[in-house]
C-alpha cells in the first residue's frame, strides 16, 4: 500500500474553486473549461480528498430563483452522499459582483453592508445545510485605493458590528458552527483592512462572543506580507485560534499565487506540517487541512487532477519526514528543553522575592554569549531530513 495515499482521516480538502479555476488571469482568458460541482465532488474523491468547501456562488448561481437554487443543492447533497465527500467549511462571496467593488462590510453605503449581512445569512443558511461546521470570512474587497474615504477605525467598527450581528444570527438559529477570519495584506485593493493573522487575531478579542471565532490562515498571504506563516500559525494554535487553514505556496514579494503546496519554500512547509501535526511533541491541529490553491495556466483537466493528488501527497511526505526528525535522537538532544533548578521557579509567576533575587545574581553575560548554540547542525539536519538522507 502507498503510505502516501490520502485517505479520509487525513481530512484533505479542496475549494470548489480551486480545482474548478479554469486559468483565467489579469491577462489571459481561461485555458480550461468550467466543471460543473457535482464533476468535481466526483473526481475529487476519486483523488482521495475528504471534503469540498465553497462560496455561495460557487454552487448557486448568483440571482438563481428558489427553484433552481433548491434543484441545484438537491443534485449537489445526493452527490456529495454517492461520493462519501463532506462540506466542512462553507464562505460568501463578498467581492466578485461590483456593488462590492468598495467593500462589503466596511462599504461607506449602508446599502451595501445590508446586503453584505443579507448575502451572508442567506449564504450561511446553504453552508449549514450542507453540513459545513467553519464559516470562512475573507475580505476580499475590505479595503482602499483613496485611503482619504474613510477612516480606517470605522472600518473596524464596521467589521466589528457585522461579525457581532452573524454571530448572534448563528445563535439564534442554533447552528453548530463557528467562524474563521482570513487575512491578506493586498490584491484585489491596494490595501486590505486587517492585513495579517496577527490583526486578526487582535480584532476577535474586541468581539462579543470571541469564543465563536478564529482564524484561517494562509501561506501566501501571509508570506506576501514578508512574514513567517509558521510563527503566525503557531500564535494562532497558542491562543486556540486556529480554526481552519488554506494550504498553498507562494513566492515573497509577488501577487498572491496560490500555487501548489510545498511547491515553493519546502522548509517552511516542512516545518509548518511539524507545527501542525505536532511531531515536535505540542498539541496538534485537528481541524480540515484545505488547499486554497489551483494548478499551474499550463495545465490541461489532467494537470488539475495532478496538482490535487500532488498537493496532499507532499503534505503527507513532509509528515512522514517532521516525524523522522523529531524522533532522531541528534535532534532531540540538541533541541531539549534546558533546565536549570535554580533559575526556572524565578522566571515566571512574579513575587517581590523573586524580583530581589533576580537583582541578586551574578550570570557572567560575556561566557554565556561564547557558548554556540549549534542551530547550524539542526538547519543541517532539518534540510537532511527535509531530502531524504538522514
Ligand atoms: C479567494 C481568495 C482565498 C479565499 C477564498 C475564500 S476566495 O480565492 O483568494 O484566499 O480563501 O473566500
Ligand atoms: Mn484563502
Ligand atoms: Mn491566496
Amino acid at each position: 500500500m502507498d503510505p502516501f495515499a490520502p485517505t479520509p482521516e487525513d481530512r484533505f480538502t479542496f475549494g470548489l474553486w480551486t480545482v474548478g479555476n479554469p486559468g483565467r488571469d489579469p491577462f489571459g482568458e481561461p485555458v480550461r473549461p468550467v466543471l460543473k460541482p457535482v464533476e468535481i465532488v466526483r473526481k475529487l474523491s476519486e483523488c482521495g480528498a475528504w471534503g469540498v468547501n465553497l462560496h455561495d456562488n460557487d454552487l448557486v448561481p448568483f440571482g438563481a430563483s428558489a427553484v433552481e437554487r433548491d434543484r441545484i443543492v438537491a443534485e449537489f447533497k445526493a452527490t456529495l452522499e454517492d461520493c462519501g465527500m463532506v462540506v466542512p467549511m462553507a464562505t460568501t462571496n463578498l467581492f466578485s459582483h461590483p456593488i462590492f467593488k468598495d467593500g462589503a462590510f466596511t462599504s461607506n453605503d449602508p446599502r451595501v453592508r445590508a446586503f453584505a449581512l443579507q448575502k451572508t445569512i442567506v449564504a450561511i443558511d446553504l453552508g449549514v445545510e450542507l453540513g459545513a461546521k467553519t464559516y470562512v470570512f475573507w475580505g476580499g474587497r475590505e479595503g482602499t485605493e483613496a485611503d482619504a474615504c474613510r477612516d480606517p477605525r470605522t472600518a473596524i467598527v464596521r467589521m466589528r458590528d457585522a461579525m457581532n450581528f452573524l454571530c448572534e444570527y448563528v445563535k439564534d438559529q442554533r447552528y453548530d458552527l463557528v467562524f474563521a477570519l482570513e487575512a491578506k495584506p493586498n490584491e484585489p485593493r491596494s490595501d486590505m483592512y486587517f492585513p495579517t493573522t496577527g490583526h486578526m487575531l487582535h480584532f476577535i478579542s474586541t468581539l462579543a462572543r470571541s469564543e465563536m471565532v478564529g482564524v484561517n490562515p494562509e501561506v501566501a498571504h501571509e508570506n506576501m506580507a514578508g512574514l513567517s506563516f509558521v510563527h503566525a500559525v503557531a500564535q494562532a494554535m497558542e491562543a486556540g485560534k486556529l480554526f481552519h487553514i488554506d494550504l498553498n505556496a507562494q513566492k515573497i514579494g509577488r501577487y498572491d499565487q496560490d500555487l501548489r503546496f510545498g511547491s515553493e519554500d519546502l522548509k517552511q512547509a516542512f516545518l509548518l506540517v511539524r507545527l501542525l501535526e505536532g511531531t515536535a511533541g505540542g498539541a496538534p491541529y485537528r481541524g480540515p487541512l484545505h488547499f486554497d490553491s489551483h494548478a499551474y495556466r499550463t495545465e490541461d483537466q489532467d494537470g488539475v487532477w495532478e496538482f490535487a493528488r500532488g498537493s496532499m501527497r507532499t503534505y503527507k511526505i513532509l509528515k512522514a519526514r517532521a516525524a523522522e526528525f523529531d524522533a532522531n535522537p541528534e535532534v532531540r538532544a540538541l533541541i531539549a528543553e534546558r533546565r536549570d533548578a535554580k533559575l526556572d521557579p524565578l522566571l515566571s509567576g512574579y513575587t517581590p522575592d523573586k524580583a530581589k533575587a533576580l537583582r541578586a545574581l551574578n550570570l557572567d553575560a560575556s561566557a554565556i554569549a561564547r557558548e554556540g548554540l549549534r542551530w547550524e547542525r539542526l538547519d543541517q539536519l532539518t534540510i537532511e531530513h527535509l531530502l531524504g538522507v538522514a
